[in-house]
C-alpha cells in the first residue's frame, strides 16, 4: 500500500519524507512547482514481531511495510486545468494522502501565500482536489449522455445506473463535500476504481508547527470520513531520524522534551487510515507480518502469501497472537487447546499467527 504526501510548497513534505524514512533528501527553502516524486518502504514498527522473533529466532524478520511517495510541485491552480498528466498519474496512483500542512513560523522560509494559515491552507488543497474530481465527473456523465444520445448504448440498465451515480458524486462535489463522505456500496467502489478519484482516498492531515507551541489541531472543524488528523514538528523528527544511536536519541529527546518519536505514531496512523491489519507467519526461516484488509478471509490471506496457497487450499491452522504470547510456545498453546483449525471463509483477526495446508 502506498501514502502520497502532498501539500502546498516548503510545508515540510520532504522534510517529513525524511523523517518517515531516515532518508536525507535535501529540502532547501525554494520551489521549482516542478513535479519531483521520491517514494520509499518503511518497515511498521510492531512488538508483537519482535516477540515471535525472539522466540523462534528465525533466519529472516520481515515486517509489514508501507510505502511513501513525497510528492513535490503542487500548488493552487492546479484544479483549473492546471494538473499535468505526468502529476495526475502520481496522484491517482497512491492508496491514500498524507496531506502536510504548515502551521510554523520562519521568516527564512517563504510561504506561497504569504502568511500562515492552516486552515486555509488545508482547504486550499481540498478545493483543488473538489475541481479536479468535478472535471473527472463531469467528463464521464458528459460521455454517459453522449451514448445515450446516439442510441450506442449496449447496456441500459448499467448507463442508467452509473449515470445515477455520477449524478450523487456531483452533487457532494458541487456541495464542495469530498467524496469519502458517502456511503457507498463496495460494488460502486469498484466501478469508480479505475477514475482515480482524489477526494475518495483516505487522508492523515499532518500539521507541521516547527518549533512552535500552537496546537492546530485543538479546536479544528474537520470532520470527515476516512480522515485522520496529527500535529508534529516537521524538522525535529527529521533530525530524530538522522540519530543512529540509541544513546543519543534518548538524550535528544529529552532536551527537547518529547516522550517518543512522531515516526511510529504517523506509520500507525496510515496503517489504519489504509483499513488494513496484520496477520502473521512463523518458523525457522522466517517471521513474518503480513498486511490483509480488514474483514478479509482466510483465503485470502493465503492468496497474500502465494497464488498456490489459495488455490490449493485446505485449511488454516490460527492461533490469536495473544494466547500464544501468554502460553509462551506453540505446543503450550496447543495443549491449551487454543489452535484452531479454520476453513477458507474464516475472517482473519489483526495479529492471527496462521499457516496454510495446501494442496497443488
Ligand atoms: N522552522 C522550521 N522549518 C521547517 C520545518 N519543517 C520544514 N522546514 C523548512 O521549510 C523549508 C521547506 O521544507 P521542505 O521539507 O523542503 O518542504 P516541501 O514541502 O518538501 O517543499 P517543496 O518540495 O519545495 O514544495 C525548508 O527550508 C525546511 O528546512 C520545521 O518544522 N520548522
Ligand atoms: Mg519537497
Amino acid at each position: 500500500m502506498r501514502l502520497g504526501i502532498i501539500g502546498l510548497p516548503n510545508c515540510g513534505k520532504t522534510t517529513i519524507f525524511n523523517a518517515l524514512t531516515g532518508q536525507n533528501l535535501p529540502t532547501e527553502s525554494f520551489s521549482s512547482g516542478q513535479l519531483e516524486v521520491h517514494t520509499a518502504v518503511v518497515n511498521v514498527p510492531d512488538p508483537r514481531i519482535d516477540f515471535l522473533s525472539g522466540v523462534f529466532k528465525p533466519k529472516k524478520t520481515t515486517y509489514a511495510t508501507i510505502t511513501y511517495t513525497d510528492i513535490g510541485g503542487l500548488d493552487k491552480g492546479i484544479g483549473q486545468g492546471g494538473l499535468s498528466g505526468p502529476m495526475r498519474n502520481e496522484l491517482q496512483q497512491v492508496d491514500g494522502f498524507l496531506h502536510v500542512v504548515r502551521a510554523f513560523h520562519d521568516d527564512n522560509v517563504p510561504h506561497p501565500q504569504e502568511t500562515v494559515d492552516p486552515v486555509r491552507d488545508l482547504e486550499t488543497i481540498d478545493g483543488e482536489f473538489l475541481l479536479v474530481d468535478l472535471i473527472t465527473v463531469e467528463n464521464r456523465l458528459a460521455r454517459l449522455e453522449e451514448e445515450r444520445k446516439k442510441g450506442k448504448v449496449e447496456n441500459k440498465q448499467q448507463n442508467a445506473a452509473e449515470t445515477e451515480l455520477f449524478e450523487r458524486l456531483h452533487a457532494q462535489l458541487e456541495a464542495e463535500q469530498p467524496l469519502r463522505d458517502l456511503d457507498l456500496k463496495p460494488e460502486e467502489i469498484k466501478l469508480l476504481r479505475g477514475y482515480g478519484l482524489l477526494t475518495l482516498k483516505p487522508v492523515l492531515v499532518i500539521f507541521n508547527t516547527g518549533d512552535d507551541g500552537n496546537d492546530p489541531t485543538a479546536n479544528l472543524d474537520y470532520d470527515h470520513q476516512a480522515t485522520l488528523v496529527m500535529a508534529l514538528h516537521g524538522a525535529l523528527e527529521a533530525e530524530i531520524a538522522q540519530l543512529d544511536d540509541p544513546g543519543d536519541m534518548a538524550v535528544f529527546l529529552a532536551e527537547y522534551n518529547i516522550e517518543e518519536p512522531s515516526r511510529a505514531r504517523v506509520i500507525r496512523l496510515s496503517y489504519e487510515l489504509l483499513n488494513i491489519h496484520s496477520f502473521f507467519t512463523h518458523g525457522d526461516d522466517e517471521v513474518r507480518a503480513w498486511s490483509l484488509r480488514k474483514g478479509g478471509t482466510a483465503v485470502e490471506a493465503a492468496a497474500t502469501i502465494h497464488t498456490d496457497l489459495a488455490r490449493g487450499f485446505i485449511r488454516a491452522e490460527v492461533v490469536a497472537y495473544d494466547d500464544f504470547a501468554a502460553a509462551g510456545s506453540i505446543n503450550e498453546v496447543k495443549a491449551q487447546g487454543k489452535m484452531r483449525l479454520e476453513g477458507k471463509e474464516y475472517m482473519v483477526h489483526d495479529g492471527d499467527m496462521i499457516i496454510i495446508r495446501f494442496n497443488v
